[in-house]
């Protein structure tokens, strides 16, 4: 059941598509008491010691979101430690599960401006939710279970972004690659040491002095004819781009986003600049769908040179300074310089120095105009990165020839994930930040964001060779598989490692469960599901699964439980019940099964190795490794099956580019053998028609 209340003025973020009862806000007093605070409306309700609180999406912390006070409001903040409340994304959705059988409540509190979580952190038997504009459109959701209640939620937030096939595949990307060699070099040496690879990325130096849609002919000379070359090898090419337009006389995009009012204002009307990568930039107004329109057209000629999609940086949007941020500065280092005696300027200056960038008063002064109507920017922050992210997709559907393509983006407001992904921006080559990547996905898929993931190995500092290995084996089950680092760190494609082989040796796996995790993606894309499950969501009966903070179901068949401690031997694990657990080696790229016990174990886990768990009753489709996914046959499975009788799997097979129809292709395998135990079978016969791919009988392992 899902209805809504308004309060105030609400604005309409389009986050939820589908129509929804309005009720009185009356009827909230049940769920939440509402009422005036200093720094907005606050909606509160008394915790229980049992309750448990999942979702918000892209944050800090854990699974259970309890204990904490969390804020959404849009933040370029590279440092994601414990004591953090903001990242780069505002997904105000989360869903509190009592004990036992009490009905499940969900909450939705759309608003694009600032609003503030606090799960049992000023008092540890109260939740309050505060909505700094006053307005919002809460949305109630209930239902008798968590998967319920999520899935109530995505249906009225509407169907999440299905990328094309080749963003399964593993990807490239190093913040440093400035010139064509450097990017065919690193192409080149993944083919040469057999690395499987499907994309690989433009950072900002593609472009001529950072400036959004031009390319630098020096270090680029010939952007179509690489996107070519790299296409022979099976590889895409994905450029960034920035939200910020460079301020340069004689720059297209600069001149006519000026001419044409189209970039963001000041109060006093004049035109905002704040300064990012490329110094002074103004900022494309995408609240205005004339603007989107224009500002989409900037990609057009990358998307027609085969360019095969984008991501969308600094669009939070990001700001290192304003100008009177810097005047500020400089005025004060005057005065220290007058008064050196002062000790106090000098910690002042420094207080000022470090609360340059993203500046409160600069998002305040930022003025959109949106259906004519102009808006505080600060009013409406959390839609920005969404809605320049709208333009790029809009502008992929016009150029694209009805193909899918990639993108993603860093900020986002739940309803940009019916047009595009996101990736969770600047971890840190931590142990801590491969844990938070795995407690953020099924956070993120409640939020409806399916395709997302974390920079692999860790963006900024220096990574090692273990945590490369525990990184890879994690994210061979995550849709955006993307090797990403840091100007400066250390080099971290595969073929930097002594363990190179191992190493290659889990992305080799992710391409053989592709099939499987294509097919989970789609289908928890049209049927509203999660493709990424906390333990509670699947056993909601079990005290001890609601409570596990780091193993996860990643579709219907498969459990991970990922090792993310250095130097650790193994792990234990938790199992609801008795299950299959698959141990891959990665040196020898071999699978060996061995039945688990339902209860709690210890498992030991070498460096080269993943461990993974089959659902009894379940099947898992997997195909042979392939060098890319444009050489994968996904019509010749190995079909792993821990059960007693016939098993059916649900299998989704498209040509994985074209716009997918609204019922895609799902082929049924059907396991006829009675045979108790654990079966390997093959199939590889065409379905010729019918919707049943045969299987072949395999061996009882
Ligand atoms: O201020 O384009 O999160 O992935 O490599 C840094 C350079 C700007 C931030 C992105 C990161 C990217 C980097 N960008």
């Amino acid at each position: 059941m899902i209805w809504k209340a308004e309060y105030g003025s609400p604005i309409a973020t389009s986050a939820v598509v589908r129509d929804v009862e309005k009720r009185s806000k009356q009827e909230v007093l049940e769920y939440f008491q509402a009422e005036d605070h200093p720094d907005g409306l606050s909606f509160w309700r008394g915790l229980s010691m049992q309750d448990r609180i999942f979702g918000l999406g892209e944050q800090t912390r854990g699974i259970n979101k309890r204990g904490w006070h969390y804020e959404s409001y849009a933040t370029d903040d590279p440092l994601h430690t414990e004591g953090k409340r903001r990242l780069y994304g505002a997904h105000n959705f989360f869903i509190i599960k009592g004990k036992g059988s009490e009905e499940v409540l969900g909450a939705f509190f759309d608003d694009p401006g600032s609003v503030v979580f606090d799960f049992g952190y000023t008092r540890t038997d109260r939740l309050q939710v505060v909505v700094k504009s006053r307005s919002v459109t809460l949305y109630i959701v209930t239902g008798s279970g968590l998967a319920q209640v999520v899935s109530e939620f995505r249906q009225a937030i509407g169907q999440s972004y299905i990328p094309p096939l080749f963003a399964f595949g593993y990807q490239q990307s190093r913040w440093g690659y400035q010139r064509e060699e450097d990017v065919k070099e690193a192409v080149l040496r993944h083919r040469q040491f057999s690395i499987p690879l499907d994309a690989v990325y433009l950072d900002i130096d593609y472009m001529e002095r950072f400036k959004d849609f031009t390319i630098d002919s020096g270090r680029f000379p010939d952007m179509e004819g690489l996107i070519r070359q790299l296409g022979e090898h099976g590889v895409k090419l994905i450029p960034i781009i920035d939200a910020g337009v460079k301020v340069e006389s004689g720059y297209r995009t600069y001149e006519e986003g000026v001419e044409r009012g189209y970039f963001v204002k000041t109060r006093e009307g004049e035109v905002f600049t704040g300064g990012v990568w490329p110094g002074k930039s103004h900022f494309p107004d995408v609240f205005s769908s004339e603007v989107r329109k224009w500002f989409g057209s900037g990609y057009q000629e990358l998307i027609q040179m085969g360019a095969g999609g984008f991501w969308n940086d600094m669009n939070e949007p990001s700001l290192f300074y304003s100008q009177d941020g810097l005047d500020k500065i400089q005025a004060k280092a005057e005065q220290m310089a007058a008064h050196p005696e002062d000790g106090n300027l000098f910690l002042e200056l420094q207080v000022m120095m470090q609360s340059l960038a993203n500046h409160p008063e600069d998002y305040k002064s930022m003025m959109h105009c949106w259906d004519g109507t102009t808006i505080e920017h600060d009013r409406v922050h959390n839609l920005y990165g969404t809605l320049m992210t709208k333009a790029a997709a809009e502008a992929l559907e016009r150029y694209a020839r009805g193909e899918r393509r990639l993108l993603f983006s860093r900020s986002s407001y739940i309803g940009m994930h019916r047009y595009a992904g996101l990736w969770t921006g600047d971890n840190c080559s931590w142990w801590s930040h491969l844990k938070l990547s795995l407690q953020q996905m099924p956070s993120l898929n409640m939020c409806g964001f399916l395709y997302a993931g974390s920079d692999i190995g860790g963006f900024a500092d220096d990574t090692t060779e273990d945590l490369m290995l525990r990184w890879l084996a994690f994210a061979a089950f995550v849709p955006l598989m993307r090797n990403h680092s840091a100007l400066g760190t250390r080099r971290q494609e595969i073929y930097q490692f002594a363990a190179a082989d191992a190493m290659r040796g889990f992305v080799k796996l992710r391409y053989r469960l592709i099939p499987y995790l294509y097919s989970e993606f789609v289908k928890a894309a049209v049927h509203n599901r999660m493709l990424f499950w906390p333990l509670g969501f699947v056993w909601e009966e079990d005290e001890r699964a609601l409570s596990v903070e780091d193993q996860l179901m990643v579709g219907e068949s498969v459990m991970i439980a990922p090792v993310y401690e250095q130097n650790a031997a193994g792990r234990y694990v938790y199992l609801p019940e008795d299950m299959l657990l698959m141990e891959y080696d990665a040196n020898k790229e071999t699978l060996s099964v061995r039945l688990a016990k339902q209860g709690d174990c210890y498992i030991e886990i070498g460096l080269d190795r993943m461990v993974f768990f089959l659902r009894k009753g379940h099947l898992l489709p997997l195909a042979d490794a392939a060098q890319s996914t444009e050489d994968m046959n996904r019509r010749h499975l190995t079909v792993y099956g821990y059960a007693n009788g016939e098993a059916r799997y649900s299998y989704i097979m498209d040509d994985g580019i074209s716009a997918l129809p609204k019922e895609p292709l799902e082929r049924t395998l059907h396991v006829k053998e009675q045979r108790e135990g654990v079966w390997k079978l093959w199939a590889d016969k065409a379905p010729d028609g019918s919707q049943e791919l045969e299987l072949e009988p395999g061996e009882l392992l």
